[in-house]
């Protein structure tokens, strides 16, 4: 298992299946729980994996947190929610999964003093939907407000208009009493909310959702109640269930489920399936939209520095250029990289490239319909293209210019560890680039 080229080595990974994040940051430690089928690499009945770090980089897995029991309410899984810190002891609250057909969800509750050893209360504290949504009733996300406690359950408004977050009250983290909807969404951020999050962040609140993709919204939060007034994709690529928690630096924190495109046969030979980002740092830009960067923590693992200074693009015919980065080689890489779009359509990097560059994973940007994967990306008139992108293996996850992320899965032959720069198009020049090799 662990000769698998392709298994990262500073992203979490699991013997097994892993996905959906739940990150929680206590006393120094970053604990992330996370969706698992121990010893099975695809999805079944799940439970709470368990890992922890000091750096966000190098972590220890611990038991498995949660598990399904026979009989119960979570017979059939443990699926997402939150962990919340009470007066005495800690709360983990998730959805319990009964039956899977017809969907059986209800929301449930694990108490701890230590973050390891879980109790579970056998009655649900949430058993039932209010009227009148679809049927997604689940990943509860909690938070203390005032003097009170609020929980967001993600749902869903009927025929396909939206998701719908909905708000419940508790003094106590044991009985909950059913608000209303902190917002109603539109089909543009799909049918339903999956893995809600709602933080303030600057002067803003943000909510997170996913389905299909992850999308952020920002707004204004008054009266509990939501009004968002921006909308963005979290990251274009193979990133889902986006969850954020503040450390006591006072950083809100995004880890997020990367997503194993292999077929069963493959992963079955792996022992694993899935990974977690790398920690985002998040901040609310100038125009009110969200922000993100890989946390600086990763610097830490650089070692062997090359630079290459400015630079213009070769001609390869049929209006393609390509600009090979000589010297930076590696399957584990941290990269700066400073570039003009010029007049080119299309450009970006040919990532775990082979020595002639036939094979390669292209990470893209769409200069003229302003899109990186999935996600938006429009540049302004004078602005460079800026990219940070970590490759650790199998996993590349790339920032651009603070504000677009993209993450790509690659699973390439041996001896691909070369870059180059492509241009379809027009003209584009390289600024600058700086790599390092990670350890
Ligand atoms: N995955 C969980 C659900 C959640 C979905 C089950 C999102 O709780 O809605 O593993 O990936």
């Amino acid at each position: 298992m662990t000769l698998d080229p392709h298994r990262p080595r500073f992203h979490l990974v699991a013997d097994g299946w892993m996905n959906d994040p739940k990150p929680f940051y206590w006393n120094g430690e970053y604990h992330l729980f996370f969706q698992h089928v121990p010893g099975d690499p695809k999805p079944g009945a799940m439970c709470w994996g368990h890992a922890v770090s000091r750096d966000l980089l190098r972590w220890e897995m611990l038991p498995v947190a949660l598990s399904p029991t026979p009989g119960s309410i979570d017979a059939a899984g443990c699926w997402t929610g939150s962990v919340i810190r009470g007066p005495k002891q800690f709360h983990l609250f998730y959805t319990a999964i009964s039956q899977f057909a017809p969907l059986r969800q209800t929301q449930a509750v694990a108490t701890s003093d230590d973050l390891v050893h879980w109790t579970k209360s056998p009655q649900p504290v949430i058993a039932e939907p209010p009227p009148g949504f679809g049927e997604c009733f689940r990943d509860p996300q909690v938070w203390r407000e005032g003097d009170a406690y609020y929980m967001l359950i993600g749902s869903e408004q009927p025929g396909g208009a939206g998701g719908a977050a909905l708000l419940y009250r508790s003094d106590d983290l044991a009985s909950w009493r059913y608000l209303h909807p902190l917002f109603l969404g539109t089909p543009a951020t799909g049918f339903d909310f999956e893995c809600p999050d709602f933080f303030p962040l600057g002067d803003r609140h943000v909510f997170l959702s996913s389905r299909g993709l992850n999308y952020w919204q920002t707004g204004r939060y008054a009266d509990h109640r939501f009004t968002p007034q921006m909308t963005g994709v979290v990251d274009g690529g193979r990133y889902y269930a986006g969850k954020t928690t503040l450390d006591d630096r006072g950083r809100r924190l995004l880890f997020g489920w990367i997503r194993e495109p292999r077929t069963t046969a493959q992963v079955r030979a792996g022992g694993w399936c899935g990974t977690q980002a790398l920690a985002r740092s998040l901040e609310i830009r100038p125009d009110g939209s969200l922000g993100m960067q890989p946390v600086d923590e990763l610097k830490s693992l650089r070692r062997s520095h090359h630079h290459i200074g400015p630079a213009a693009f070769g001609t390869l015919g049929d209006g393609v250029a390509l600009l090979p980065l000589e010297g930076i080689r590696g399957e584990s890489l941290d990269i700066e990289l400073k570039m003009f779009c010029g007049t080119a359509s299309r450009v970006g990097l040919l990532l775990r490239a082979s020595p002639d560059l036939r094979i390669s994973t292209p990470a893209l940007l769409r200069v003229n319909e302003g899109m990186l994967g999935d996600a938006p990306l429009r540049l302004g008139a004078e602005e460079a293209l800026e990219l940070r992108v970590v490759v650790d293996r199998s996993v590349i996850e790339v920032c651009a210019n603070g504000r677009a992320a993209l993450t790509l899965r690659t699973y390439p032959p041996e001896g691909c560890d070369r870059i180059a720069l492509f241009a379809q198009g027009g003209e584009a020049r390289l600024i600058s680039c700086d790599a390092w090799t990670l350890e």
